[in-house]
Order: structure tokens, then C-alpha cells, then sequence
């Protein structure tokens, strides 16, 4: 196969050299932090007075992890560590409770987050001659504007058309030949599906590659996607607290996610004790960005599950592969004393062929009881047939599941565009049990 890279001398260094550039990196952000109200006291504290009491790597540990918390407190500027003069964009994320977490980026920054996103395009295989469309949201979410700076760099053609309106995705990815999507999972299934209402089919279009990422999403959700589109799907990993998508991306190998270790440090810990866990144990994922100066953010708790290849990769890159991200700390539910990944539980639905695009997972209480529904989206035909095969396929979801999960829940079968859709992040999991 064909490796392609982008700067092929940094992103094969030896480990020896990435850990030098590290620790280089770590003082200089230490620096940075250290100007920032936030960072100021806890480094003190842990007896960081400057970038020269970072001795090595392993000093990392005595900085105390971030959380999204300490953000919100520092709202608006308690964490920037530049004057306002030298800020060159914000962009922000808001979360559920009102108080947004803010982000700011001076020239060096969008440089250099350019630069890891004109490399992740690369090693997923796009090139100048693609034809890029664009439809993750631009404004203060990060997912339009970062790529979008990243493909102009690759000297791609760039459609910008931001999310939704999925009549006019349609006509444009015919009428431009777009080559490579940029995308959440979840919606590019529900274009999929909206293919034939524009009367579109896929040797109308010139599809090669999707670019998915900014929510979870299952091995076999990529299988279905490239299944049904024809494509090449890489799974793109990030976070607006750690400047946007560009953290970790898939090579043309498709086995997970390079993260790019000369901009981030990535440690895994076990999210109850804290403690840093081994490459290949799985646990939440803490990162520091260490080519960031306006805002500087060190051991970010971003309670995303997941771990670290120990094995390096076939393109010969040695900056390490993080998993795909296998939950969240938050996003576990606990039925009836039974804890549960909705990741799960996708897993399992979208490798059987009769469901179609979308579902949606509902929980709520029945007396003392937790109930848990899971409603399925499935292909038209099938209502067409005996009402005993829907439900024997029915059943068949149901024992999938409690082999999973082992809970069994109930099972509803829906007609494709019945369940709510998301034209950027899929809200997956709608639970209405009472909060006590
Ligand atoms: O979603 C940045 C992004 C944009 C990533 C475009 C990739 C592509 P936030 O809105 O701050 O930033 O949400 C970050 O989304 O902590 C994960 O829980 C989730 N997430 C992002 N990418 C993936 C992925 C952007 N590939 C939060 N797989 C993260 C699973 C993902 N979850």
C-alpha cells in the first residue's frame, strides 16, 4: 500500500525524539500556564514555579488533571494566557449547562492546528485533487472552521456548506462531484437514506472517502456506512477544550487513531483512583496541548473511554493509536442496577442487516422499575412482509442485546424517518427516569 505524509520526517520520528520534543514542548506550555490565573496557583502548589522544574516527562504527573468544571470557572478569561490583541479567533462550546467553555487561538495556533489537520487529511489518503465538502457546522463549534483551514493547506477544493439541508448536500455532492465528505456518522447515514427522494444514485456521485467523527459511533456503523456509500471512512477524534478535531485520525490503514504526539501528550487513567494506566488497559483519556499559547490547557480529563495500541502501526508512523472511543465516563446508564454502554448497544444493532439508519435509545421508569426501549429504524420492505417475521427479527434484536447487555430490553421497529435526526451531533439516548 502506499503511505502518503505530510511531514513524513515527524511523523515517523523514533520514540526517543517525540519524547525529547515532548518535554521540550511540556516546559515551554508549563510557561505559557503558568501566566494564566487558572494554572498559576495549582502549579505553584505542586511546586511548579517555572518551565525549568519540569525535569522530564514524568514530571507531567505532578500537574493536577483539568476538568470542564475548572473552565467554566475560569469563564472568560481565567485561562488565557495571552493579551487579548494577540488572540486571533474563539470559538466555544456550550454543554448543557449554560455556562460555555471558551477557547481562544492566537496566529500560532490556528497555524499550527492547520498543520495537524493538513496532516491527518494526508495520512487518510486526501490529496489537492479532492473535491472537499464540508458539513460539519462552522461557527464556534470547531468541526467546519478546523477542517476547513486543514483542507484549504492540502490545497483541496473546499465546498464550505456547513450542516443540514439535506436536499441541497445532495445536489451538491452530484453537482460538484465532491470526493471526500466531512461528517458526522449519524447524518451521513440519514443522507444515505435520503438518496433516492433526490433521485440520486450512487454512480451519480463521486464519493471516495468520508471523514467521521465528532460523536461515538461503532466499528460496524463504519462497515454499514462504507457498505452502503461505497467509501472509505476514517474515524476523526477531538475536542473544542483541546482546539478541535486533529487530536487523532486514521491513516489509510483504517486501525485507529494516530494521535499526534508532538502536539498532545496522551495519558489513559483510571477514571475513579486517577492513576496512569499501561498502553493497551482501557480508561479515560487525559491530554495536554503542548503547541497551544493563548489557551494552554495541561491533563484535560476529557471523559472519553478508550485506550492505547501498545503495537505500532503498518504505515510506520510511531506516534501511538488511540482506540476508538468506547464510551464516555458520563454516559453510562445504569437499568435496574445493570450498567450500560449506549455504544453497546449500537454495536450490536448495526451489524444486523434489516436495520436501516437511525434508532434511538429510551429509558424511563414503570413503577420501581427502569425500562429500557430500544427503537430500531428498518428498511420499508420489511412491513411489506408477515407481521410473525417482524416479529422473529423482533426477537432476534432482543437476544442480541441481552448477550451484550445482559438486560433484555424492549424492542420497537420503526419505518425509516420516524425517529428524530441530527444534522450534526446524534442525540442518541433520550432518558426521562425522574431525577431525584
Ligand atoms: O466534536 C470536535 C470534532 C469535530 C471532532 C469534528 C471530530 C470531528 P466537541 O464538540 O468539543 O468537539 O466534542 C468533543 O465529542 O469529548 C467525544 O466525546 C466526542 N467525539 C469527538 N470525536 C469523536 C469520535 C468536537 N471520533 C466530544 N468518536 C469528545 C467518538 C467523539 N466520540
Amino acid at each position: 500500500m502506499d503511505i502518503p505524509f505530510w511531514n513524513k520526517e515527524i511523523e515517523t520520528a523514533e520514540r526517543s525524539r517525540l519524547e525529547q520534543i515532548q518535554l521540550e514542548r511540556l516546559k515551554v506550555t508549563v510557561g505559557w500556564a503558568l501566566k494564566t490565573a487558572l494554572y498559576r496557583k495549582r502549579l505553584n502548589q505542586a511546586g511548579i514555579n517555572s518551565p525549568d522544574d519540569i525535569k522530564s516527562l514524568g514530571d507531567l504527573r505532578r500537574i493536577p488533571f483539568t476538568t470542564k468544571d475548572d473552565l467554566r470557572v475560569s469563564f472568560p478569561k481565567g485561562h488565557l494566557a495571552v493579551d487579548m490583541v494577540d488572540v486571533l479567533r474563539i470559538h466555544s462550546s456550550s454543554g448543557t449547562t449554560g455556562i460555555p467553555t471558551v477557547i481562544y487561538y492566537s496566529r500560532e495556533d490556528v497555524d499550527n492546528w492547520t498543520d495537524l489537520l493538513a496532516r491527518s487529511i494526508v495520512g487518510a489518503g486526501g490529496t489537492r485533487a479532492d473535491v472537499f465538502q464540508n458539513m460539519m457546522t462552522y461557527g464556534f463549534f470547531t468541526g467546519g472552521l478546523g477542517l476547513h483551514y486543514g483542507a484549504e493547506r492540502v490545497g483541496m477544493t473546499v465546498i464550505p456548506i456547513s450542516g443540514g439541508n439535506t436536499k441541497r448536500q445532495i445536489q451538491t455532492m452530484r453537482d460538484f462531484r465532491s470526493t471526500v465528505l466531512h461528517v458526522t456518522p449519524s447524518y451521513l447515514l440519514h443522507i444515505h437514506s435520503k438518496l433516492g427522494d433526490e433521485g440520486v444514485c450512487l454512480e451519480d456521485l463521486a464519493l471516495r472517502k468520508a471523514f467521521i467523527g465528532a460523536e461515538p459511533h461503532s466499528e460496524n456503523t463504519r462497515r454499514k456506512l462504507q457498505d452502503l456509500l461505497r467509501i472509505e471512512a476514517f474515524n476523526s477524534y477531538g475536542l473544542s477544550e483541546l482546539n478541535g478535531p486533529g487530536v487523532a485520525f486514521e491513516c489509510v490503514c483504517r486501525k485507529d487513531m494516530h494521535v499526534w504526539e508532538d502536539g498532545y501528550i496522551a495519558e489513559i487513567i483510571d477514571p475513579k483512583t486517577g492513576e496512569v494506566l499501561k498502553d493497551g488497559q482501557e480508561g479515560e483519556l487525559v491530554l495536554t496541548n503542548i503547541v497551544r499559547r493563548a489557551t494552554p490547557i495541561l491533563r484535560y480529563r476529557t471523559r472519553d473511554l478508550a485506550f492505547l495500541h501498545p503495537q505500532g502501526c503498518d504505515c510506520g508512523r510511531t506516534h501511538r493509536r488511540l482506540s476508538r472511543i468506547l464510551g464516555r465516563t458520563d454516559d453510562m446508564l445504569i437499568i435496574n442496577g445493570v450498567n450500560v454502554f449506549p455504544s453497546q448497544i449500537e454495536e450490536k444493532i448495526m451489524k444486523i442487516p434489516e436495520v436501516a439508519t437511525n434508532y434511538l435509545i429510551h429509558v424511563d421508569k414503570k413503577g420501581a422499575l427502569d425500562r429500557l426501549t430500544v427503537k430500531v429504524e428498518i428498511y420499508p420492505k420489511l412491513f411489506l412482509g408477515e407481521v410473525s417475521k417482524l416479529e422473529s427479527l423482533k426477537h432476534k434484536i432482543v437476544e442480541e442485546l441481552r448477550a451484550s447487555i445482559t438486560i433484555s430490553p424492549a424492542v420497537e421497529l420503526h419505518e425509516p424517518g420516524s425517529l428524530p435526526v441530527s444534522e450534526g451531533k446524534a442525540k442518541r439516548v433520550v432518558d426521562e427516569r425522574p431525577k431525584d
